[in-house]
């Protein structure tokens, strides 16, 4: 009838070009933007499929590139939980889009409703959250996206206009959940943890003023828009925001941005001498990735990177700290806790011999957040960050209902250490996005526990040193072509590859060399680690010849 009708409607008006292969990847379907409007369709239709799979609850999907150029665009769906969509419906997903004709689209999409027993047109209606960033073709996708979901018979689309991506997350989340889910909800959340973490801050004797001051790039994008909007709400800090996404400051991303500074590890446009000794901190271009910069000297264009490795690094030395104000260091005490840190290849060696001298759980998954996330959820806290910049803490419900007990028992003892440590990690549960990675609610928690601290940007850096690493991007024939295993630190295929990154990497001092296909572009990229940044340049150009 008319759901067969929009169907095959929808897929004429949108059809894939020959040749094209869309693949769902590390996060989404990426493209040049102008190319994107059939798999935006099609990722309409099916997250609206989602939807009705749970019953009608919201799903989310966000229109955007993140780091990627500005003529770049991208799709991505949000899972009820406010996570990234279940991988069992990647396959389905990538057919969908690469259904060469509108009659095989229709057919994927009722076999697939048969075989996951989704009743088209029966009792639930499909309900999609949408966002976008601010790139040109967002406005147009968002609408194409509108269209897809719209084929679905009763589905509702609700466009919630220009976002951050980790704010659509934290929408869909809050929303399946009963809770208050709006923006203005959001901005009242953290800004309202945020300052209840620094009330907790111990000998509270205020901080000087250069310790206020932070300077953000907001990487042209919609993380710098959303700043200024709060910034104002946000107690003791005083926040600048540079390449803010106002008109006229610049493109989104070009020299300046998270990845940037992370991977060439110089300044971002409009920095300069005069913020020599200012702490900076850098946003992606739709501000789930959050890294923090020093300007090192007048002359130099260099900088002092805290990645996200030592992001983690910082959040975990806090939450250490309370659980064993509250547990005692042998974590028997009122709130035995399972504490688990996850990472990827890329982290910096360096960062995972400090957590591991700790004492921690040190986990290891595929590149991708939705590894990392859902390993992270097997424990009351888990906390995950990429080398990149993404990543947040997550607590465990039952974990934080147990918190909040134990602080109503101690409340006669208000003001105690362990009332105090236990309100403590209740506040930063409440600050940090349990969602997905996010550089607002991520940087107000690294300024809320530098306060904490007393620490200067200088501490915290030298909470380790950074192996010297070096990335190369390999453009080959068929990326698909290297499979890897051991969360992408070996190589099984081709075979005899594996055996040449052991023999270079025996020639250096501290290291480390891995390949992979990227599952954002289509290369292959190497990463390599090793004593200098010569030797570390130098391991990654053979290991690059070998994969060529
Ligand atoms: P790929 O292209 O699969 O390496 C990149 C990042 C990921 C992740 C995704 C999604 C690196 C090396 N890889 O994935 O960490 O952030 O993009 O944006 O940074
Ligand atoms: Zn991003």
């Amino acid at each position: 009838g008319s759901q067969r009708a929009a169907l095959l409607a929808v897929a004429s008006l949108f059809p894939v070009p020959a040749g094209a292969t869309f693949s769902y990847g590390t996060a989404g379907f990426r493209a040049d933007g102008s190319t994107m409007a059939p798999a935006v369709c099609r990722a309409g239709i099916v997250a609206a499929l989602r939807s009705l799979k749970l019953g009608g609850a919201a799903v989310g999907l966000v229109i955007t590139a993140s780091h990627n150029p500005v003529a770049d665009n991208g799709v991505k769906i949000v899972d009820a939980d406010g996570g990234m969509m279940s991988q069992a419906w990647e396959p389905f997903s990538d057919a969908l889009a690469n259904a060469p004709t509108p009659d095989a689209l229709l057919q994927l999409v009722l076999q697939f409703a048969k075989d996951e027993g989704i009743t088209l047109g029966g009792g639930h209606s499909a309900q999609v959250l949408l966002a976008r960033d601010t790139r040109p073709t967002g406005e147009y996708l968002l609408h194409v996206a509108v269209k897809g979901i719209s084929t679905i018979v009763g589905s509702v689309a609700l466009d919630m206009g220009i976002l951050t991506t980790p704010q659509l997350h934290w929408m869909v989340r809050n929303k399946n959940r009963g809770l208050k889910a709006s923006e203005a909800d959001y901005f009242t959340q953290i800004a309202e943890s945020f300052r209840h973490l620094l009330e907790l801050t111990p000998d509270d004797k205020g901080i000087d003023d250069l310790n206020e001051k932070l300077i953000v790039d907001g990487a042209n994008g919609i993380g710098g828009l959303k700043l200024e909007q709060i910034k104002s709400n946000l107690a003791r800090l005083d926040i600048l925001v540079r390449n803010s996404g106002k008109e006229g400051e610049g493109i989104l991303n070009e020299r300046c941005g998270a990845d940037f500074v992370q991977k060439e590890k110089v300044l971002p446009l409009g920095f300069g001498p005069n913020d020599v000794g200012v702490r900076c901190a850098s946003f992606d271009g739709d501000a789930d990735r959050l890294v923090y910069f020093h300007v090192t000297s007048p002359s130099k264009t260099s900088v002092d990177l805290v990645d996200g490795d030592k992001i983690l690094s910082l959040f975990v030395l806090f939450i250490r700290e309370q659980l064993d104000i509250i547990n005692g260091e042998d974590n028997k005490g009122l709130l035995p806790t399972r504490f688990g840190v996850v990472q990827t290849a890329y982290a910096n060696g360096a960062s995972t011999e400090f957590l591991k001298n700790l004492g921690l759980e040190v986990v290891f998954t595929s590149t991708g957040v939705k590894y990392l996330h859902k390993k992270a959820l097997e424990y009351d806290i888990g906390v995950y960050f990429e080398a990149n910049g993404h990543g947040t803490v997550l607590f465990n419900d039952e974990f934080v209902s147990r918190l909040e007990s134990l602080t109503a028992r101690l409340s006669e003892a208000a003001g105690s250490p362990q009332h105090q440590a236990a309100s403590r990690l209740v506040a930063a549960s409440q600050l940090i996005n349990q969602a997905v990675g996010d550089a607002i609610s991520g940087m107000l928690l690294v300024e809320a526990v530098l306060q904490h601290k007393r620490w200067s940007f200088q501490n915290w850096c030298d909470l380790y040193t950074d192996l010297p690493s070096k990335q190369l991007k390999v453009k080959v024939k068929d990326r698909t072509s290297i499979v890897t295993t051991d969360a992408e630190r070996k190589v099984c295929q081709p075979s005899g590859l594996q055996e040449l990154i052991d023999k270079e990497v025996v020639n250096y001092s501290h290291g480390r060399c891995f390949v992979r296909p990227s599952g954002t572009e289509d290369v292959v990229r190497v990463y390599a680690e090793a004593s200098t940044v010569e030797a570390a340049e130098s391991l990654a150009k053979s290991v690059a010849q070998h994969v060529e």
